[in-house]
């Protein structure tokens, strides 16, 4: 069945973003109409792709606004894609506001345009516990046609955070094959002042404080005291004045790689023995399935659904929050003989071809919008 899907995000640089995009871009591949509505275009989307539009959403900045009305322009714009494109579903990233300007538009709206929620993890994990929001978020998650989250502990953290008792199904994320691959390139590893004896170990992230990369520097630290060993820190957000401070307080500064925010992150993250994601909070990491792709094992922490992507001991390890000397153990594990660290890399590369496959998780996600189609009327 070929559908008619319109597709909400924050378009900016971010998991939830890149997600959507790369799932509108597969719908359209495979035959769908992708109408993409959101305040710019999605940074992943590009200008040539069959089947898929983009609506702007402009907000009013009258001067009598206090603060400019997004989530009523988006849910005004959402009525008018729905109604001129006839589409059948609106499926939004991050039930607020998304979930709640999809609902206003259902209520403008001439046809039964289904609504299906994606959870991503902040919207429950951060906002959820925000007691000026938690009423709302709940309502549209309750107000869905369908609601999926990106792991099985965002829905268990869904269920008792919010008291919510409807269905929710975990739908993983999946990566662009065709972008994150083992990407080796010689040239980047000598700008980079890399050499062969090198262990290097990579963290990807926007430097906000639930990822803890001040735990990555100090994990490192201990790392670096037993052998030599190169930390690249790729992203920029608000702990990143922190962290240089850190680096230089830790005397690493010849040690660490600040690359700031970059497009060649395959390139990067292939480089590296081995990646980290110690974070406090992640309700699934999809830079970890991104290190993964591109043949680099990953040690994680024991939080949110990082345990459901990074097979323990297999195709990288788990180490409790905070316990920096077993991420420690588990890198240097990770590379203890070329042999151990090869079986690694396949292994994690082997979990993001069948687990994590674009094409499977694209199909659970039509399977999603035909199952909420069908049951039309119930
Ligand atoms: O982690 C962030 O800071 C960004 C956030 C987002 O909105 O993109 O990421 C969330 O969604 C990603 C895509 O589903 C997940 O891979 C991240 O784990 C999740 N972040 C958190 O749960 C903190």
């Amino acid at each position: 069945m070929t559908l008619k899907i319109g597709i909400t995000c924050y378009p900016t640089v971010g998991g939830s973003g890149i997600v959507a995009t790369e799932l509108g871009k597969a719908l359209a591949q495979r035959g769908h109409e992708v109408h993409f509505i959101s305040s710019s275009m999605p940074f992943r989307l590009g200008d040539d792709q069959a089947n898929t539009y983009f609506h702007e959403v402009e907000v009013n900045q009258y001067s009598v606004f206090r603060y400019p009305p997004y989530d009523l322009t988006l849910a005004n714009k959402m009525a008018e894609v729905v109604n001129r494109e006839d589409l059948d579903i609106l499926h939004v990233h991050y039930a607020i506001p998304h979930a709640i300007s999809a609902y206003l538009a259902k209520q403008m709206v001439k046809k039964d345009v289904k609504i299906i929620t994606t959870l991503h993890g902040t919207d429950i994990t951060v906002l959820g516990y925000d007691p000026s929001l938690s009423d709302l978020i709940r309502f549209g998650i309750e107000q869905s046609d369908a609601v999926t989250a990106v792991s099985t502990d965002l829905v268990r953290q869904t269920r008792e955070l919010l008291s919510i008792t409807r269905p929710i199904e975990t739908v993983y994320n999946f990566v662009d094959h065709s972008i994150y691959y083992p990407k080796f390139c010689k040239q980047t590893m000598d700008s980079l002042n890399i050499i062969d004896d090198d262990l290097v170990v990579s963290h990807v992230s926007n430097f906000r404080k639930v990822k803890r990369v001040d735990d990555t520097v100090r994990a490192f630290s201990l790392i670096r005291n037993k052998r030599k060993a190169v930390l690249l820190l790729i992203g920029e957000g608000p702990e990143l004045p922190v962290i240089r401070q850190l680096v230089k307080e830790l005397d690493l500064e010849d040690d660490v790689r600040f690359l700031g925010n970059q497009r060649k992150i395959a390139e990067l993250l292939s480089l590296s023995h081995v990646s980290l994601l110690l974070s406090e909070k992640e309700s699934f990491g999809l830079v970890i399935l991104e290190a993964m792709a591109c043949g680099v094992p990953v040690v994680g922490t024991n939080i949110g659904g990082i345990p459901e992507v990074i097979e323990h001991g297999v195709s990288g390890y788990i180490c409790e929050l905070g316990d920096l000397a077993s991420v420690r153990d588990a890198v240097l594990d990770c590379v203890r003989t070329p042999e151990h660290h090869a079986g690694m890399k396949q292994a994690a590369l082997r979990r993001v071809d069948t687990d994590f496959h674009k094409d499977r998780i694209v199909a659970h996600y039509e399977d999603v919008y035909t199952k909420t189609l069908q049951a039309k009327g119930e």
